[in-house]
């Protein structure tokens, strides 16, 4: 099939505000995809006023907004599977089932965190739940994905790999050579790209001739989605089809999952893109707000009422200030420990 070069509508800030169209979905499976992107959205935020007090030192990148492709397509994984992130992957982590707990510590520096305080936030590893790492180096994981899709082939076993990436990451040559050997040598690995449509400060209208990722798909002889990325129904069902023909065919696929972040490239604040005042048509991308959309369809059908709304979100901001509290107790690692991650000890 041939994919258009441009994405249209999808890349469109005035199209898509509607309700989700939900008929005959799994209602159980919506709520359970909602909670998880409330939580991500409200650990964001909680994230975001650490960053704006101070209290986190690390650099962080938030997705919030871009809530929906994590929990889309972790709903088809398991922990089997070898997953790769990116610099903005504190979703990634949350849709997979992380700890909460481990993230915050980590994000803090604290010694008991996923990376044991060494990393922060660009840094997560959760080998338990199938995250083998995630890199701030743009592009960076894709080829080592790619590795650990042949090796997963090698090992004759059905788990995939996933790499997660930007379109920032297509603007880097090691992503086509991934997808080049990925082709050749038929690998169990789906490329997700979260095409939010900038690179820190850059539109791709000024990075690349076209905004649609999924044309490096065809090229390469690869098969391609390409889905509302504020839509985790529609994620959701597209992973699953491409989950179930990479496990079973041993072949690579490419999912594009168009969407918009909300907040600047990097740390809490709207208006700002490494420093560089943000044009951007932000208000009108909230009104596709992947959680206001689905919390509108539910509520449209009488699956979700108000009140079980407010106890919803106050079960989930509990979970973060537990967890938070918690992490502001443990230690920092001591500084002995420094080099400890840095050279390979056998
Ligand atoms: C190789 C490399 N070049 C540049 C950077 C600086 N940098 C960090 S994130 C980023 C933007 C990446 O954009 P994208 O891949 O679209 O992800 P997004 O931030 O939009 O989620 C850049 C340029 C880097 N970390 N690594
Ligand atoms: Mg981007």
């Amino acid at each position: 099939m041939t994919l258009p070069l441009d994405l249209g509508i999808l890349a469109d800030s005035n199209q898509l505000h509607e309700p989700l169209i939900i008929d005959g979905c799994d209602s159980q499976l919506l709520i359970s995809q909602l909670k998880r992107m409330i939580l991500i959205r409200k650990t964001e935020e909680m994230v975001a006023n650490l960053v704006e007090t101070k209290e986190a030192k690390c650099p962080c990148h938030l997705a919030i907004g871009q809530e929906a492709t994590a929990v889309g397509v972790a709903a088809h994984l398991t922990p089997r599977d070898r997953i790769f992130g990116c610099h903005r992957s504190h979703a990634h982590y949350l849709a997979l089932d992380g700890d909460l707990y481990t993230l915050f510590a980590e994000i803090l520096g604290k010694v008991t965190g996923c990376s044991g305080g060494m990393g922060g936030s660009m840094h997560l590893y959760d080998p338990e739940h199938g995250l083998m790492g995630t890199v701030p180096i743009v592009a960076a994981t894709i080829p080592i994905a790619t590795g650990a899709a042949l090796a997963a082939k090698m090992d004759k076993t059905t788990d995939i790999a996933i790499s997660f990436f930007g379109d920032g990451a297509t603007d880097e040559g090691v992503f086509h050579e991934s997808l080049n050997f990925a082709s050749v040598m038929n690998l169990p690995i789906i490329f997700v790209c979260e095409n939010n449509l900038f690179s820190s400060h850059l539109h791709i209208s000024i990075r690349q001739p076209h905004n649609s990722i999924a044309r490096y798909a065809t090229a390469h002889g690869i098969a391609a989605r390409v889905v509302d990325g504020n839509n985790v129904v529609d994620i959701s069902q597209v992973m699953g089809e491409l989950v179930k023909q990479a496990r079973e065919e041993r072949k690579p696929a490419l999912l594009e999952s168009v969407t918009y972040r909300w907040r600047g490239h990097v740390g809490h604040r709207e208006d700002l893109d490494v420093g560089v005042k943000r044009t951007t048509q932000l208000g009108l991308w909230k009104k596709r707000d992947p959680i206001a959309r689905l919390i509108k369809a539910l509520e449209n059908q009488s699956i979700l009422t108000r009140d079980e709304l407010i106890v919803l979100d106050q079960e989930i901001e509990t979970l973060i200030t537990t967890a938070l509290e918690e992490a502001r107790k443990a230690p920092y690692p001591d500084a002995s420990q420094l080099l400890n991650c840095v050279y390979y000890q056998r």
